[in-house]
C-alpha cells in the first residue's frame, strides 16, 4: 500500500510550465516521394489543408507547434497524413468541385486520401482512416499531472452541506483516452492508510483529455462528520492510461477542510 506522508500543500511533483505547455518532440512534416505526399503531425491539435487547383499543382499546409509548414508539388495523386494524436482536421479541395473534411481525435490515425482524377475537375477522392503512428518518428507519451495549487476545497462547511473542489491539472506529451478523477478524505494527511475515505470519482472525457491545462470544478461532494479532513484526488484512478509519469497523479488540497458541528460550537 503507497502511503504519501507530508504531502503537505501543494503538488507532488515540480513541473516547469513551459514543459508542461507543449511537447516539443516532433514538428510536422510534409514529405513528397513520388506521386504522394506524406503530411505528419504533432501531438497537438493539427489543421491541415490540401488545395488542387485541378490542374495537378497541390498546396499544402499543416499548423502544429511552432510555425505551420506549407509545400507545393506536382504530380500528386496520394497523401498519407499522419495525425499522432490530438484532435485533428483535415481538408482537401480539388478546384472548386471537390471538398473533404474530416475531424479527428484525440487518438493518432493515418489518413490516406487517394485522389482518382478522370481529368478536369472529374475526380473524386478515397479517403480511408486507421489508428496509428508515423513509423520511425518517436512519440512523446501521454502524462497527467496536477499544476501548483491544483486541488482547492472550502476551509469550512456547514453541516450536511455539498462542497466541491476547484482542480487543475495537465495533459502533456499526447491527448489521453478518458479518465477518471477519484476525490477522497483523509482524517490525516497521509494517503493510503485507513482512514482515508472515497468522496466520489469524475469521469474526463472529450474536451477535457485534450493536451493542455485544464481548470474546472469537482463535482459535489458531502461529509456527514463533523471535523476537519484533509482532502486528496488521484488521476486516473482506474489507472486505465500508461503514463510518463505514474507518480505524480495524486495531490494534497491547499487547505483542510473543517466540516462544521451541527450542535453548534462547545461552550466556552
Ligand atoms: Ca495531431
Ligand atoms: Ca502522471
Amino acid at each position: 500500500m503507497n502511503s504519501h506522508r507530508g504531502l503537505r500543500g501543494r503538488h507532488t511533483r515540480f513541473v516547469p510550465r513551459l514543459e508542461a505547455l507543449e511537447d516539443r518532440c516532433c514538428p510536422s512534416t510534409i514529405e513528397v516521394s513520388g506521386s504522394t505526399m506524406v503530411i505528419i503531425g504533432d501531438s497537438t491539435d493539427n489543421a491541415v489543408t490540401i488545395h488542387d487547383n485541378g490542374s495537378g499543382t497541390i498546396d499544402a499546409t499543416i499548423t502544429g507547434v511552432g510555425d505551420p509548414v506549407t509545400a507545393m508539388a506536382t504530380g500528386i495523386s496520394n497523401f498519407v497524413i499522419y495525425t499522432q494524436g490530438g484532435f485533428d482536421t483535415i481538408n482537401y479541395s480539388r478546384g472548386t468541385t471537390i471538398s473533404t473534411g474530416l475531424s479527428l481525435g484525440p487518438a493518432a490515425y493515418q489518413v490516406t486520401l487517394n485522389v482518382l482524377a478522370t481529368g478536369g475537375f472529374g475526380g473524386f477522392v478515397l479517403v480511408t482512416v486507421q489508428p496509428g503512428f508515423a513509423p520511425g518518428v518517436p512519440v512523446n507519451p501521454v502524462d497527467l499531472s496536477w499544476s501548483d495549487d491544483g486541488l482547492v476545497g472550502p476551509a469550512t462547511v456547514a453541516p450536511q452541506t455539498p462542497f466541491t473542489l476547484s482542480r487543475t491539472y495537465t495533459v502533456s506529451g499526447q491527448a489521453a483516452g478518458p479518465f477518471t478523477i477519484a476525490y477522497y478524505g483523509s482524517v490525516d494527511d497521509i494517503f493510503g492508510n485507513e482512514d482515508d475515505f472515497l468522496l466520489g470519482t469524475e469521469t474526463i472525457k472529450d474536451a477535457g483529455t485534450r493536451a493542455g491545462t485544464h481548470s474546472g470544478t469537482s463535482p459535489a461532494f458531502q461529509i456527514s462528520t463533523p471535523g476537519t479532513f484533509f482532502l486528496f484526488a488521484r488521476l486516473d484512478s482506474d489507472s486505465v492510461l500508461a503514463e510518463a509519469d505514474e507518480a505524480n497523479n495524486l495531490v494534497l488540497a491547499l487547505q483542510p477542510v473543517v466540516v462544521e458541528d451541527p450542535t453548534g460550537p462547545p461552550p466556552i
